[in-house]
């Protein structure tokens, strides 16, 4: 096929009257567990000698433990109502603070929220607790629901 004809069938073929089209998203309700996980705490300085010069006076950890939550990245769209479960396996208790959303994660618990994704973004979510900053912290990414075909 000559140039000319093949950009012709490529325009033809990708003109706004025949171009499929996604359809609008609607928002759901989407179900997501949250855990709790410790990686470096003070418990755990049986399995990792190094454990006890890093949370001595004047090491890395010193006045801290280092915690996770797990997912720690979350993706939703805008309007989506998040029905979160928080899993908090260990006898430290947490929190979880999303804007204005601040949930006590008592120790071996199961707590519910619900977070209604207003407006796309991204959302840091943190462990308020001293010793368990700056590593206690994740997003809640919030697409644009023009942006996602729906499901
Ligand atoms: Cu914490």
């Amino acid at each position: 096929m000559n140039p000319t004809r093949l950009l012709t069938a490529l325009l033809a073929a990708s003109c706004c009257a025949c171009a499929p089209r996604h359809a609008a998203y609607v928002p759901r309700a989407r179900d997501v567990t949250i855990t709790a996980v410790p990686l470096l705490t003070r418990e755990m300085g049986r399995i990792y000698p190094f454990l006890g010069r890093d949370f001595a006076p004047g090491g890395v950890l010193e006045g801290r433990e280092v915690y996770a939550f797990v997912p720690s990245t979350v993706t939703v769209v805008e309007g989506d109502t998040v029905r979160l479960v928080f899993v908090n396996p260990e006898d430290d208790a947490h929190t979880f603070v999303l804007g204005e959303l601040a949930v006590g994660l008592p120790g071996q618990s199961v707590t519910r929220a619900t977070w209604i994704a207003r407006r796309a973004g991204v959302y840091t979510f943190t462990c308020n607790m001293a010793a368990h900053l700056p590593s206690m912290w994740g997003q809640m990414v919030v697409l644009t629901a023009g942006a996602v075909a729906s499901e």
